[in-house]
């Protein structure tokens, strides 16, 4: 059995899927937001429910669509409890494991390329991240990197594996797809038959360019790549979209709410109300679309009779992906409709006391302040 393996070419990264044959149960590690369409349809055409999202890493060259899989596809998220990824449901520890039906992978900490990277065994097959690249290994240069514990997680951990494992890189740039653990041991450019001082010597020598995207990739990333749309000042005219109205505000949308322009329409679940908090007023319409569902008319009926034909409705959701499917589905019904932006997200601070389960958090919402 092999897992999935899938590229984004921009960012030279692979992304994987495994599956249990029998329940269909699937966890995804590293998944790409660029991506998100070809991985929902892999599920869709696997027929797999996707149980977990797991990161290697805090990624410096692409945002993880993590955030946007548990919200689209149910998926819980998991991430190395060292890489400050603080909207991760569940923060892995060396040795920890996630279970997929009868499958099951373990968390090995390998730091080095960053502190709290992880690599993820499973069967005879181990995800390296940034690790253990083929013929390579990822950079110590940012982020917290060290080549003297990069050459402690290759030498000590990795190559303590069996010799016929599979190695599953998190990026190649020359095309090749996996290796093995016997080959790198012997033949990986950077560290084989290497002392620590060769090797430290040799990672200080790379002097290679800064990932492109690093800046904007970081601080998304360590919210499940969920806020980069977030920050800065409040929007106070909408932005327009595709397939709906227009993006608003938070504020904005409160504004028209409250002058009575607007239906203000929550599409959480009823879970998620319960457990981060209610918008008093809101009109509660869950939007569930998994994979393979099909139209959702008690959230057509529902919309259809809590608007008014000469109101604007607002949707809103928890991070702001649910309610741009909605809103496009209010504009089919013919609504000038509105997606607010981040929804119920928000604080980073707060997160640590509220975030529960899936990093649910409390939002400085206008709405909440009164
Ligand atoms: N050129 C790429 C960055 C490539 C890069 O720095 N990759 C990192 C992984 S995030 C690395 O460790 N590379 C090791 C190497 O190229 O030897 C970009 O601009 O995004
Ligand atoms: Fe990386």
């Amino acid at each position: 059995m092999k897992p999935i393996q899938l590229f984004d070419p921009a960012s030279s990264t692979y992304t994987y899927v495994l599956f249990d044959e029998g329940t269909r149960d699937a966890i995804i590690i590293d998944p790409v937001d660029v991506q998100l369409e070809r991985d929902l349809a892999t599920l869709r055409e696997y027929g797999l429910k996707l149980l977990w999202t797991v990161e290697t890493h805090a990624h410096a060259d692409h945002i993880t669509s993590a955030g946007q899989l548990a919200e689209l596809a149910g998926a819980r998220t998991a991430a190395p409890a060292g890489c400050g990824i603080t909207t991760a449901a569940v923060q892995l520890k060396d040795g920890d494991t996630l279970s997929f039906g009868h499958e099951q992978i373990k968390a090995l900490h390998t730091p080095g390329h960053t502190a709290g990277s992880m690599s993820f065994l499973w069967r005879e097959h181990v995800f390296t991240g940034d690790t253990l690249l083929i013929n390579g290994c990822g950079r110590t240069d940012f982020q917290s990197g060290s080549s003297e514990a990069l050459y402690h997680s290759l030498t000590q951990v990795l190559f303590a594996l069996p010799d016929a494992t599979t190695v599953w890189p998190g990026h190649d740039y020359h095309g090749r797809t996996h290796s093995t653990i016997a080959a790198e041991k012997a033949g990986n450019a950077r560290v084989a038959g290497k002392t620590l001082a060769e090797f430290t010597a040799i990672m200080a020598a790379l002097h290679l360019p800064k990932p492109k995207r690093i800046d904007e990739a970081v601080p998304a990333n360590l919210s499940s790549g969920l806020r980069h749309d977030a920050g800065g000042e409040a929007m106070l005219t909408a932005r327009p979209a595709q397939g709906y109205a227009g993006d608003v505000s938070p504020q904005l949308a409160c504004q028209w709410w409250q002058a009575g322009d607007a239906v203000l329409v929550d599409v959480r679940t009823d879970a998620e109300r319960e457990w981060v908090g209610f918008v008093p007023g809101a009109v509660p319409l869950a939007w569930k679309q998994w994979p393979g569902m099909v139209m959702n008319s008690a959230f057509d009926d529902g919309l259809l009779a809590a608007v008014p034909a000469d109101k604007k409705v607002v949707l809103l959701c928890r991070s702001g992906v649910r309610s741009i499917a909605a809103a496009r589905r209010a504009t089919e019904l013919g609504l000038e409709a509105y997606n607010i932006l981040e929804g119920f997200e928000g604080d980073p601070d707060e997160h640590a006391q509220r975030g529960r389960k899936n990093g649910w958090r409390y939002h400085g919402l206008p709405w909440r302040q009164g």
